[in-house]
């Protein structure tokens, strides 16, 4: 069997997606994921201009060569690009392999170490009351888990919280990109309050997850993990910007509320002494931003020595392909923590048919050969790729700040 070519479909069925097709002498094809939210031409490029011509001829099988081939081959290493494209290759070929072995890719994997992935879900709620509602309709719907993003009082708008009936969607069309407004001591004022509330609501047994996203500085963040002590948190998330890994032994020396960090990593490098310091609890790095199935099963290896488990990033950004590999890789791994699942729009799942379901608070990637998912090349070119950017975030005082 041989690549005999491949192809990067970008589309837009209500967000931007990037999709690698490569198909094989022998009629078998696989598909992989190469989205970066709010920069996805430059993927694109990577795929088309620079990749794809060295994969053409190549046995599909030999997955690490291959993997290597384009990391080490490209001289220049690592980086959200280049791993976002080495991603889509990688779990395009790992599809290929399961599907030509006729099994589902988690044999591949080491088989099933459980029957079933627990996830968890985003409730988004304006303020209070809103979001003690949202908690309540999703534990309804069967979560175990929830993560709860809230409006902050006296902060007009904020991270994960929607003012409109659509679901959640932070990159917008058309230029300028979307400015929110920000206050570190608004948001450590409230934070304890909303948490306290949920479990005074909703009692011990739901597993609640809170996303920083980036914000605070290493003291902030240990304070606002100390406070939280008493509502025990599954784990508070991306609690300072990950570029500074030492950081996390301040916040570790404050408080045990659990951490969890890693969605926007894109190798071991950006890991290794968080994981091998034992300063966080859960990594985040998606397969597709995450150099693939190859690479991440080497981070997830090391992660295992030391304590840390999984808890990969899912949000709607990340393609259907990407949670259909998740959830076979989730099924197969020992150190598994928890899977992030915002459920994609209708229209994505047209353009993406797949075995993957939700039944009362678990996924179930489902039995067939492959990833078990597709893409509907005639649907996907219904939806045309529109430019789209991530809000950029603002203090009060209009100092630029993280998002
Ligand atoms: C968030 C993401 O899901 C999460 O934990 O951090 O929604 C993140 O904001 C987006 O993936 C950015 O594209
Ligand atoms: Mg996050």
């Amino acid at each position: 069997m041989i690549i005999q070519n491949a192809k990067v479909i970008v589309c837009s069925p209500g967000r931007n997606f990037v999709t690698l097709k490569i198909n094989t002498d022998e009629g078998i094809y696989g598909v992989g994921d190469g989205t970066l939210n709010g920069r996805e031409l430059p993927v694109v490029s990577y795929l088309k201009d620079h990749i794809i011509p060295c994969l053409i001829g190549r046995d599909p099988f030999q997955i690490e060569d291959i993997w290597q081939y384009l990391y080490k081959g490209a001289y220049w290493r690592r980086g959200p690009v280049t791993m976002a494209a080495i991603g889509a290759v990688d779990m395009a070929l790992w599809d290929i392999k399961a599907k030509a072995l006729q099994t589902p890719l988690y044999n591949l994997l080491g088989g099933k170490s459980r029957d079933r992935v627990m996830v968890y879900s985003h409730a988004n709620g304006c303020d209070l009351e809103a979001s003690i509602d949202v908690v309540g309709k999703h534990l309804d719907e069967g979560y175990k888990a929830v993560r709860i993003q809230s409006g902050i009082p006296g902060v007009a708008g904020t991270y994960g919280v929607t003012n409109t009936k659509d679901p959640y969607e932070p990159a917008q069309r058309g230029l300028p990109p979307e400015s929110k407004h920000w206050s570190t001591e608004k948001y450590l004022k409230y934070v304890p309050t909303l948490f306290q509330k949920i479990r005074d609501t909703f009692g011990d047994e739901p597993r609640l997850l809170h996303d920083c996203h980036h914000r605070l500085t290493p003291i902030e963040a240990g304070r606002l993990g100390k406070e939280l002590e008493p509502y025990h948190l599954f784990w508070i998330e991306d609690c300072i910007p990950a570029e500074l890994q030492e950081g996390f032994r301040v916040i570790r020396q404050h408080t045990t509320t659990p951490l969890a960090v890693g969605e926007v990593f894109n190798s071991i490098w950006d890991t290794h002494i968080l994981i091998s310091e034992m300063l966080i609890d859960y990594i985040r790095t998606s397969i597709c931003h995450g150099g693939g199935i190859s690479h991440m099963k080497k981070v997830v290896s090391f992660a295992e020595l030391y304590h840390v488990k999984t808890g990969f990033h899912g949000a709607t950004d990340l393609s259907p392909v990407t949670l259909a590999a998740s959830l076979h890789f989730d099924l197969a791994i020992n150190n598994f923590g928890i899977q992030e699942y915002m459920p994609h729009n209708e229209l994505t799942d047209e353009v993406f048919p797949h075995a993957y379901y939700f039944k009362d608070g678990f996924m179930y990637p489902g039995d067939e050969p492959g990833l078990g998912v597709d893409m509907d090349e005639e649907k996907a070119a219904e939806y045309p790729y529109e430019r789209a950017y991530l809000p950029i975030n603002r203090k009060e005082d209009g100092t630029l700040f993280d998002w």
